[in-house]
């Protein structure tokens, strides 16, 4: 099980100081949520990178003396920023950095949503979160072309489809820690699901660690395709779905990490004869991270990096897909 952050102290740790604790202990949204049930998960798990995970829009705004030194860390985006989308392709310039496919295994564009006007997964009850699913399976059953596909719940899928499915990185995995401190994984698997078309290149994920997470995906590094495949499911969606937001943040997310674009494009790369010391040196100077083969909290295998923008708020949907590009191409540079 690896340690998200070896050796340092959670961004939790950092900033829930005495006076923040003292100022904000007693306080409780709309929705019931409170600084215990924001912080729950790093008090449980002191090796958490973060620690938090925002239980309501409000959350970001009543408990925003703790939440916003930590946004600030993270994203490097100050309480007076304003996030602002570009989720034009003609917007994108990152030709394929690897047409040959000699390194890039393949790209996958996420986005975290969730539905406005309810809770967020932490504080979401059984029935809100059935509501959730049977919105968004609505919503997803009407979408035409290639874009068209099919719900599975996770209740009716057996063990060696799910098994399958997460080793073929197409669905979550189960179990995380973090998620289970955080209330995340209450009523497991009730109302958890995922919706692919045919050949499994646009996904959603219904009520893992946010409500959807929309996804396109495909062998080899053409970014460009990937992009525009998200970009018109998400004008569909937002066609037939109204997503939480706000002025100042984005697209808001449970976790602070994933809070503004909420987008996190990645490449799997294979690069054998570079060290991996060397491989997040190259990704860090691009603002870029490294997650393992199987992503969060895993290791690589077989010298297959997950290698994604870090930043989400602050940043267009444009912008981070171009800086994953130049990195990309900086890692490729040094590995041939
Ligand atoms: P998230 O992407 O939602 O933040 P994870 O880091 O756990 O969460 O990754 C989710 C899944 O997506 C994992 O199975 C991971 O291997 C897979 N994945 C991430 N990037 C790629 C990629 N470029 N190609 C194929 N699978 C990927
Ligand atoms: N492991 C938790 C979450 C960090 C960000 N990743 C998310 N949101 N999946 C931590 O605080 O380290």
């Amino acid at each position: 099980m690896t340690n998200p952050n070896p050796g340092g102290a959670s961004l939790l740790a950092k900033h829930l100081t005495p006076a923040v604790w003292e100022a904000l202990k007693d306080k409780e949204t709309r929705y019931g949520v409170r600084l215990i049930d924001v912080v729950a998960s790093g008090l449980a798990h002191p090796e958490s990178s973060i620690g938090v995970y925002a239980g309501d829009e409000e959350s970001y705004e009543l408990f925003a003396p703790l939440l916003d030194p930590i946004i600030a860390k993270y994203h490097g985006f100050g309480p007076d920023g304003r996030h602002t989308s570009d989720l034009d392709p003609a917007h994108l310039d990152a030709p394929n950095p690897d047409p040959e496919g000699r390194y890039v295994v393949s790209t996958r564009i996420r986005v975290a949503r969730n539905l406005c006007c309810f809770p967020l997964g932490p504080a979401l009850t059984r029935r809100e979160r059935r509501i959730v699913e049977a919105t968004v399976v609505r919503a997803l059953a009407s979408l035409e072309g290639d874009l068209s596909g099919r719900y599975y719940p996770l209740y009716e899928m057996d063990h060696a489809t799910k098994e399958r499915l997460i080793a073929n990185h197409f669905l979550f995995k189960e179990g995380d820690r973090f998620l289970e401190a955080a209330g995340l994984n209450r009523d497991w698997p009730d109302a958890r699901g995922i919706f692919h078309n045919e050949n499994k290149t646009f996904l959603v994920w219904v009520n893992e660690e946010d409500q959807l997470r929309i996804i396109s995906m495909q062998p080899g590094a053409d970014l460009e395709e990937v992009f525009a495949r998200l970009a018109r499911a998400l004008g569909e969606l937002e066609r037939r779905l109204t997503f939480a937001r706000s002025e100042r943040l984005g697209y808001l997310t449970s976790c602070p990490t994933n809070l503004g674009t909420a987008m996190r494009a990645s490449v799997h790369v294979r690069l054998p004869r570079l060290p991996e010391e060397k491989i997040k040196a190259i990704a860090g100077d691009h603002g870029l991270q490294v997650r393992g083969t199987h992503g969060e909290h895993s290791d690589a295998e077989g010298d297959v990096y997950d290698v994604s923008n870090k930043r989400r708020l602050g940043i267009t949907e444009v912008e981070a897909v171009r800086q994953l590009s130049a990195g990309v191409r900086a890692l490729l540079a040094e590995a041939s």
